[in-house]
């Protein structure tokens, strides 16, 4: 094509070239403008993108709590659920719990003390949701879903922080609540910058000796382990999000702490665990503690660490279990002993009637809720999420046996009560 083509055609009357050019000029303007005015819109609204799979389409990177499309979910709408946590934390106080300074982060048990922090590295309150994906057509099925919120005592657009996430197979630390750390141990290290409109997310796991050729020695090229392993995985965007609020955000709408807030104080993200390597979709993974940290602004991950709040919730995909006994008449005190391949766990024995093999026992004794007459009635309900599993059995002694994916209850005695 020639170039006189490009531009509509052949012969023209001299001076219409400088008049087309004027025009040609003056679209260009127009058309430079207009792409502006995209560019700035595209800049100044956020995408109200949720995570694939995120069972409740949580809105964790349009940088507020309520919620701005019908069917999802935000901070606001979670309140009362189970998988929602909201903890207070000491602010503007020399009586706030922190990260004792100076000290090396590559420590088991790092030491907590009291300590004012910096207004913009102060959390004044911390929020987690969680949930696990039990829809089998999505292409998320089984992954875990963890929805984190700080808010400051002063705006930080830029903040960080870390999410620590702990399996506590090693106990806690001495006199303390805090879980020491433990081998796979996960950290979550969530940097907000460009005023709080780009958010990186990077993954650490704690080791324990040199045994992981893929992550032998520490992050910190100094220490040795037990340590954060050198092994530093950036999470793409279909794994994480995030923003940092943009706007003041009113007590009427803040159902976390209820208070206003101004742009930059309020800080949100959600992580898909399972695409993050973090908690796998076929295997039971538990977290029973999560502890939140801020680091100074662009600090290195395990350094600077701040403010801390430690929260006692278990992030996990393990199923549930739901079992309910009633006899009939109502309230034998009849104890029914059952076996299952439950994993073994010394932490359970005893405190919720498992023992350290996985046994348990129910008895109907002081019960009185209803359920049909005649004779010993058992019924033993299994819902276990992970699987999907929704079953029920129920008989006049023994409940009929029925495969299940991988787990089994075994009743080892059921007695008629009359
Ligand atoms: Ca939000
Ligand atoms: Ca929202
Ligand atoms: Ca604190
Ligand atoms: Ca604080």
């Amino acid at each position: 094509m020639s170039v006189p083509d490009m531009h509509g055609g052949g012969a023209r009357p001299p001076g219409h070239g400088t008049s087309r050019f004027l025009r040609s000029r003056r679209t260009w303007s127009a058309l430079a403008a207009a792409a502006a005015a995209v560019l700035a819109v595209g800049i100044a609204i956020p995408a109200f993108a949720v995570l694939s799979g995120s069972p409740s389409n949580f809105e964790a990177n349009d940088g507020n709590m309520v919620v701005n499309t019908t069917g999802n979910n935000d901070w606001n709408s979670v309140q009362g659920s189970p998988n929602y946590v909201h903890l207070t934390d000491p602010s503007n106080t020399t009586a706030d719990d922190s990260f004792k300074s100076g000290q090396k982060q590559d420590s088991p048990c790092p030491v907590i003390n009291t300590n004012k922090n910096p207004p913009k590295d102060d959390f004044t309150d911390v929020a987690s949701f969680s949930e696990t994906n039990v829809d089998p057509s999505s292409a998320q099925f089984r992954h875990t879903f963890l929805d984190g919120a700080t808010i400051r005592f002063a705006a930080n657009g830029s903040a960080s922080e870390n999410v620590e996430l702990n399996q506590g197979t090693n106990g806690t630390c001495t006199g303390t609540t805090l879980l020491q750390r433990s081998k796979g141990d996960k950290l979550i290290a969530i940097d907000y910058t460009t005023g709080g409109t780009t958010v990186t997310f990077h993954v650490l796991t704690w080791i324990v000796d040199n045994s992981d050729p893929n992550n032998a020695t520490c992050f910190v090229k100094t220490d040795s382990p037990p340590c954060w392993g050198v092994n530093s995985q950036t999470l793409a965007a279909n794994a994480a999000e995030g923003q940092a609020s943009q706007a003041a955000i009113l007590a009427a709408q803040n159902k976390i702490s209820n208070t206003d807030l101004a742009a930059g104080q309020f800080a949100e993200f959600g992580v898909d665990l399972t695409a993050a390597g973090i908690v796998p979709a076929n295997t039971c993974k538990a977290f029973p503690q999560t502890v939140w940290e801020s680091r100074s602004s662009g600090s290195s991950f395990v350094s600077s660490t701040e403010d801390v709040s430690v929260e006692q919730h278990t992030v996990s995909n393990c199923g549930t279990i739901t079992i309910k006994k009633h006899t009939d008449p109502r309230a034998l005190d009849q104890v029914f002993g059952y076996t299952s391949n439950l994993p073994a766990n010394d932490k359970a024995g005893g405190v919720a009637g498992i023992d350290a093999n996985g046994n348990f026992s129910l008895n109907d004794k002081g019960n009185t809720s209803g359920d049909s007459a005649g004779r010993v009635r058992v019924r033993v309900a299994v819902v276990q999420r992970r699987h999907d599993l929704d079953q029920r059995q129920d008989s006049d002694d023994h409940p009929r046996s029925r495969r299940q994916p991988d787990m089994y209850l075994r009743q080892q005695a059921a007695t008629r009560g009359h």
